[in-house]
Parts: structure tokens; sequence; C-alpha cells
């Protein structure tokens, strides 16, 4: 089916194979000795668990061809599992932190997107997450850097350790970014409470919620969510591996579906969490007892859900 992923981390897609490659071109050690022992790794707690090896592995993506690669790979790679469109997150605090030049990451994240799009690939649209655990001051500096960029860029997402960081206190970066012509979604309600959902709502104003799953806790806001048809960016594998879900056999997919929810199905950091997109649908009709005709709302929601939509091709 075709389908849109709108809930992409771009680092996320780093394969054990290819971070060790990018390790050796750019003389970076890993603390891993081989493929295996990172896998072996991949066994988290939590978000914080997962966040510390992600931040870690990025250390290997140091150039413009470096970001090309990455996106290369996994945009070849959606292409097999029937995308047609990408909305794909970046962290550029991570990066300018670690001296790498804006411009080489977006640079070489729009070479990849571009030779997609020529070759009947996906269609890709970037979207730069502010680390929402260094604060608003930070946000609010980044979005100075990002603004010559902006032509280049779909919006502005939010996301990184979300418990003790509540949307509201970035009202004012968001409101900056759409000054600037950029669309907004937010990371909330993955761990947090259903009431970072509403803020992330009411406050920030997105356009859609990033995960959102603990919305389920809290009526009025199933309510709200479905009258507005506000798209949700459901990740069940994600929700699993960071144990935010028991299993998808009890994944509350199934509770925002009845109560009217626009969801979308999503990967998050496919390399990370044991499958990519057609994996996360396959997974929901193995163990969830999704239907065919459920899985085509669910595609369908998402092409519907894109901030632009892509033009008829
Ligand atoms: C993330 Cl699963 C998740 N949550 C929050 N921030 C993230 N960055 C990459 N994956
Ligand atoms: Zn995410």
């Amino acid at each position: 089916m075709p389908k849109a992923e709108l809930h992409l981390h771009i680092e996320g897609t780093l394969e054990p194979e290819l971070a060790f490659a990018l390790a050796a071109r750019n003389g970076v050690t890993l603390r891993y000795p081989d493929t295996e022992s990172l896998r072996r790794a991949y066994a988290f707690s939590d978000l914080s668990s997962f966040l510390a090896l992600y931040y870690e592995c990025m250390a290997v993506l140091r150039t413009e061809r470096d970001f090309d690669d990455l996106a290369t790979a996994y945009l070849d790679r959606a292409r097999a599992d029937g995308v047609t469109r990408v909305e794909m997150f970046f962290d550029p605090q991570m990066h300018m932190s670690r001296g790498v030049p804006l411009s080489e990451v977006i640079g070489g994240l729009r070479a990849a997107a571009a030779r997609s799009a020529a070759s009947g690939g996906p269609q890709a649209g970037l979207i730069a997450c502010f680390l929402r655990d260094l604060g608003p001051a930070a946000a609010a500096a980044t979005l100075d850097a990002l603004a010559e960029h902006a032509g280049d860029l779909l919006g502005v997402g939010l996301d990184s350790a979300e418990v003790g960081y509540p949307p509201g206190d970035f009202a004012r970066v968001f409101s900056d970014a759409r000054g600037l012509g950029l669309h907004t979604v937010a990371h909330a309600g993955e761990e947090g409470p259903p009431e970072y959902v509403w803020e992330a709502l009411d406050v920030l104003g997105v356009e859609r919620v990033d995960h959102g799953i603990r919305s389920v806790e809290d009526p009025a806001l199933l309510w709200r969510l479905a009258a507005d048809r506000t798209p949700l960016t459901v990740c069940p594998l994600s929700n699993v591996r960071l144990r935010c879900v028991e299993a998808i056999a009890s994944h509350p997919i199934a509770t925002l579906l009845e109560a009217g929810v626009n969801v979308t199905v999503n990967s998050d950091d496919p390399a990370y969490f044991g499958g990519y997109v057609a994996d996360n649908y396959l997974a929901l009709a193995a163990e969830l007892g999704l239907g065919h005709d459920t899985l085509a709302v669910l595609a369908a929601n998402s092409l519907a859900a894109c901030l632009d939509h892509p033009p008829a091709r």
C-alpha cells in the first residue's frame, strides 16, 4: 500500500554496518568492537537508555556525504515498503555541538531527497527538532541558525527526553518558527502525561502530535483530537522497545482508532527498534489482529496527514 512516513528520525536509521563504515571513513572509534556487539546493546529499558546510545552513534556522522549516504540508505529501504512521502526529523543541536555545520547536514539530506524523488522513490521533506532537555533558550539559538535554511525545511519539531520538559516552555520559539513560514509538530504523550499533549495543542499550536499514545488516559483529550482530526504519529515497535507499552497486543492504538482519532503508523528509529514502517503495520496485523481494511485506513490517514501534499506524479 502507498503510505507516508511522518515520524522518522533520520539519525535513527543508522544501521550498525553503516555506522562502522562511516567510523572507518572518518577515523572515529565506537565503543563496540563489531556490529554484533553494537546490536546486542539495543536492549533498552526506557527512552533515556535509548537516547544515550543514539547520541553516541551519531559521532560517526561528520560530512555532507555521510548525511547523504545515511538518507539514501533509508530512502531506498522506505521505497521497498511502499513509502511515497517522508517527513524526516533531524537533530541540528546534536550535530552543531559536535562541530558539524548545519549546511553539511541539510545539504546532505537534501541531496539524498532530490535523488530519491527524481528516481521515482519517496519524496522527502525535513523537520528540524529541538532537543527539549536543552531548554527553550538553546532552541531559540538553534532557530536563529536554522533561519537561513528555512526554505529547505518543512517545519520544526520537539524531541528527546520528555518528562520534566513540558511543551509550553517552547511557546515563543514555536511561534517564531511559524513566523518563518515553518510548520510545527511536537513529541508529546510518549512517556509524558496527557497534559503535555494538551499543551502541544493549545500552547504550541502544533499541526500533528508525535506519539501521543498517553492521550488514551484522558477521554476529553481523545474527544478533542478526534473532533479536530489532529494526526497522531504512532510508532508501535518503538513503544514496545522503549517499554512505554507492554506488547503490541496491548497497544493503545486500538483505543485511539475506536475513539475516531486520526492515527498514522511510523517507525521512529527503525535501525534501533527492530523494524521499518511496513514491519510496524505487519506487527499490528499479526499481534493486534488489525485487518486489511484498518491497515488501509491507517495508510490513507498517513497520506492525508502530510504537512505539504506531494505534487501529483
Ligand atoms: C526519539 Cl523515540 C524518541 N523520543 C523522543 N526523542 C527521540 N529522538 C529520537 N527518537
Ligand atoms: Zn520520535
